[in-house]
């Protein structure tokens, strides 16, 4: 039996702001892996709606993660990107998912944590279900490699962990019809149907913070505007929020590990690193003794010079919103005839009467 077939599946929800960090954590990435992999990016409007439920904007803000996927350089020809909830095969596996999944899992999850905040009891089954929903996003691809920040990590572990207990759970059935591949477990090679997709967290952004507090994750939700660049932000004002941006009043190091405990120091670095596509070593290999007077300039010219023609680019696709709403339904169709194979599968495999 041959092993699944290397695909690469990623997602942003339209909730407004798309931020630096979800550029380098994500988008950025997104663009370089569709050289060497198939890949299928996805805007995940289901997902928004454990944010905000009623929501005036959510097909626009829908229409601005798509335009700012293709303005980055993501080719929707060569590849598949749509919007989630095009895609009815989503809400029909994490349904099914959350009856594999496990209350307990899901309350341990410190994103649920977070944004429930005290008052857990009146939060939604929504944002308690949240990565179960992500594991059918992922799994309904029956993807191999997941490219994300640093915070979506336990979600990823989550997926695996859900894939594992359907593939146990259903390991006779899905053998019975021959509908397994190959998994490595361990020392152990067995049958699953659905992969345990990897995480792609590298690189030195993982998890870009806020410009304002370098304890804080960068957010689209943060209440200050100037915590964040955003990627419609144009240069005067990507200048203003870098030398607005928090940092102590010493040199930047010459080494590594001279940034730690100066949480914005690195976090500077670390954009500078990405930006460029260098590490934050030969990063601080130039700039090593530099006042941030002079780093910050130097990071302000580099950020707009990669920012601001994505910025143009996404007002240029924007303009036409029936071509986005044409390529979004391109990429429906491909990716709702995958996801209908595999709700075949599923629905075979767990014994529904039209499987
Ligand atoms: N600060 C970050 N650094 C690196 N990567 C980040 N990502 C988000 N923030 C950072 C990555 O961007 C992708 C899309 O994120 P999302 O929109 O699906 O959800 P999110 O992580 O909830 O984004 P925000 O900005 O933090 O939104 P709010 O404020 O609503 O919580 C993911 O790959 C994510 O890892």
């Amino acid at each position: 039996m041959a092993a699944f077939q290397p695909l690469v599946f990623s997602g942003i929800q339209p909730t407004g702001n798309l931020h630096l960090g979800n550029y380098l954590g994500a988008i950025q990435k997104f663009v370089a892996l569709q050289e060497t992999r198939d890949c299928i990016f996805c805007v995940v409007d289901l997902h928004a709606l454990t944010a905000q439920l009623v929501q005036d904007d959510l097909a626009r803000q829908t229409r601005e993660i798509a335009a700012a996927y293709l303005a980055a350089g993501i080719d929707p020809k060569r590849h598949i990107v749509f919007n989630q909830s095009a895609v009815s095969g989503h809400a029909e596996l994490a349904w099914v998912f959350n009856c594999v999944a496990r209350i307990g899992w899901m309350e341990r999850m410190t994103q649920f944590k977070d944004k429930a905040g005290k008052d857990r009891e009146r939060a939604s089954l929504g944002l308690l279900a949240y990565p179960s929903l992500m594991a059918a996003d992922i799994l309904l691809y029956r993807a191999t490699h997941v490219p994300v920040g640093d915070d979506q990590k336990q979600h990823l572990e989550l997926t695996r962990d859900i894939a594992t207990k359907f593939n146990h759970d259903f390991s006779a059935r899905i053998a019975e019809k021959g509908l397994g591949h190959p998994i490595q477990m361990g020392e152990e090679t067995v049958q699953g149907y659905f992969p345990l997709a990897e995480p792609m967290i590298e690189g030195p952004a993982t998890r870009v913070m806020s410009l304002k507090d370098g304890s804080k994750k960068m957010s689209k939700s943060d209440p200050s505007d100037l915590s964040r660049i955003n990627l419609t932000d144009d240069a005067d004002t990507i200048a203003k929020k870098i030398r607005k941006a928090k940092t102590d009043p010493d040199a930047l190091p010459s080494e590594t590990a001279g940034l730690a405990g100066r949480p914005e120091a690195d976090n500077l670095v670390g954009i500078y690193a990405a930006l460029v596509g260098r590490s934050r070593a030969d990063v601080l290999a130039d700039f090593g003794g530099r006042p941030f007077s002079e780093f910050k300039p130097a990071l302000a010219d580099l950020a707009v010079d990669k920012l601001a023609p994505i910025a143009t680019e996404m007002r240029r696709i924007l303009d036409d919103p029936a071509e986005i709403d044409r390529t979004l339904r391109e990429g429906a169709e491909r990716a709702g005839a995958i996801a209908h194979r595999t709700m075949h599968d599923v629905k075979s495999i767990v014994g529904l009467l039209n499987g």
